[in-house]
């Protein structure tokens, strides 16, 4: 335990959020100290405490809390912690990265949120306005902590930002310049008491923005009207079930565009890279995002033609046997997995599970009745997985990714595609989905086809 014996600004959770707040409120000038219940973040600590911040890690302690003039907790922490409850009760501030960034932030900031696509459209937003000659910073929720940019030596034009319902909880001054909502959908209802507080906390997006900036919201979205009318920013819609008066109409033949000055349309063989009819609505919400901030079609168009989707987003990873394979690492959520199946026409083996977010596995049920040849439950959900889906086609319990792979490969047989899509965090066996991704990847790379076999 570090000796304290003055205030400090209490940072919680030594991830990559925590670790970038730290150097960045100590590099100006901030009393800081920081706790990570984790006792392996030994090297996290060392590297603080060289920046002369005490550290404590382990165990969290109400000393620390009593002594904090602010609490920063990462995105990750839940606030119903007891310390920061009680710190709360008490009048102590508890704050956030999107709220820190904002009080020393000059660069115009897109922020973008959504239960799902939020970082494809992210990156596609900031490949839009590279393309355009405006130059970007690309961070939050996508993995780089938007205080990074701060501790920058070159400003860029335009801060693109990924911004999670984790993040909005704690803002209260954050204001972006242009704002998107893609979609909303049921996801982390073990951190929220039931959906509507989540979708508060997704619309808060744009409570303190003005007639200055630009919301850009998917009309779609229930509550669509009623919620809207409280927005006082610029509102720019796009929607896929029909045509909208100002902004983009997403629709089977490609993408309307209609603002004040441009009247354009994507085709589908510009949509190409981007399949799906979830990603026109990401590609919608990006082109409006990106040319309020002065990006130009042709920039958008040489942006779209160039834009390879993340490799754990529906990925084809690899064909054995008349097997294809794809890696969906990302769909956290039952929504994701819902736009992974509407993918493919049938014979689909499909591999869900991890740690669970109180999500109700039941929509699946028609979508893999059609679609899904077998469903294979791995990790912490198997118990929950196997109770939904027994009965509504062949369903295998297993522990691990390679046991769930050697089940597939085991039932799939020629044409048939195996897709690792699992409506759940990865955390109860991996540091994050990319390395589940990654994990799923590698065995599945690592397959023998039988022809091999055969050979010797
Ligand atoms: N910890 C404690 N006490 C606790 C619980 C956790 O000290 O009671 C510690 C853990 O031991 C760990 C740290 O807190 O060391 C983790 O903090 P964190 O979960 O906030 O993770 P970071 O590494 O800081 O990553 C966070 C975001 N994580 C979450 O929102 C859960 C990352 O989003 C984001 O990329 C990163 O900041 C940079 O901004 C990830 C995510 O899963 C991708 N986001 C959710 C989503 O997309 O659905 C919202």
């Amino acid at each position: 335990m570090p000796n304290l014996t003055d205030t400090y600004e209490l940072i919680v959770g030594l991830g990559a959020c925590g670790l970038s707040m730290a150097r960045f409120l100590r590099s100006r000038g901030h009393c800081v100290a920081a706790t990570d219940i984790d006792g392996t973040k030994t090297s996290e600590a060392a590297a603080l405490k060289k920046l002369g911040i005490p550290v404590r890690i382990g165990s969290h302690g109400q000393k620390m809390f009593d002594q904090a003039s602010v609490i920063i907790p990462s995105p990750g922490i839940p606030l119903d912690m007891p310390f920061i409850k009680s710190a709360r009760d008490k009048g102590v501030p508890v704050t956030g990265e999107l709220d820190i960034f904002a009080q020393y932030n000059t660069t115009p900031v897109i922020a973008i949120t959504g239960t799902n696509g939020k970082t494809t459209t992210t990156e596609l937003t900031a490949a839009m306005l590279e393309a355009s000659g405006i130059s970007c910073f690309v961070g939050g929720n996508i993995g780089t902590p938007l205080v990074e940019y701060l501790m920058q030596e070159t400003p860029k034009d335009v801060v693109v930002a990924e911004v999670s319902s984790f993040q909005l909880d704690l803002a209260d001054a954050f204001r972006p310049d242009v704002a998107a909502l893609l979609n909303l959908a049921q996801d982390h209802l073990d951190r929220y008491p039931d959906f509507a507080a989540y979708a508060d906390s997704k619309w808060s997006v744009f409570k303190n923005m003005t007639a200055l900036d630009t919301a850009v919201v998917n009309a779609s979205i229930k509550d669509f009207s009623t919620r809207t009318k409280t927005i006082c920013a610029d509102i720019l819609e796009f929607s896929s079930t029909g045509p909208v008066p100002r902004g983009a109409s997403v629709h089977k033949m490609g993408i309307d565009i209609r603002q004040k000055k441009i009247s354009d349309t994507l085709t589908a063989e510009t949509l190409d890279r981007l399949p799906g009819m979830h990603n026109r609505e990401n590609v919608a919400a990006a082109v409006l995002a990106a040319l309020s901030c002065g990006a130009s079609m042709a920039g958008i168009r040489q942006a779209l033609n160039a834009f390879i989707l993340s490799e754990h987003r529906i990925a084809f990873v690899r064909e054995v046997d008349g097997i294809r394979f794809y890696n969906d690492s990302k769909a956290t959520n039952v929504d994701a997995v819902l736009r992974a199946l509407e993918s493919f026409e049938s014979n689909v083996i499909l591999i869900l599970g991890g740690r669970e977010k109180g999500l109700d596995f039941a929509p699946l049920v028609p979508e893999v009745k059609t679609r899904a040849k077998a469903v294979i439950g791995m990790g912490e959900a198997t118990g929950h997985v196997m109770e939904t889906f027994e009965g509504i086609c062949p369903a295998y319990a297993c522990r691990d990714m390679l046991c769930a792979v050697n089940k597939a490969v085991s039932v799939a047989g020629k044409g048939d595609v195996v897709l690792l899509s699992p409506a759940c965090a990865s955390f109860d066996l991996y540091a994050n989905y990319r390395e589940r991704g990654k994990d799923f990847a590698r065995i599945v790379n690592a397959i023998v086809p039988k022809q091999e076999i055969c050979h010797g």
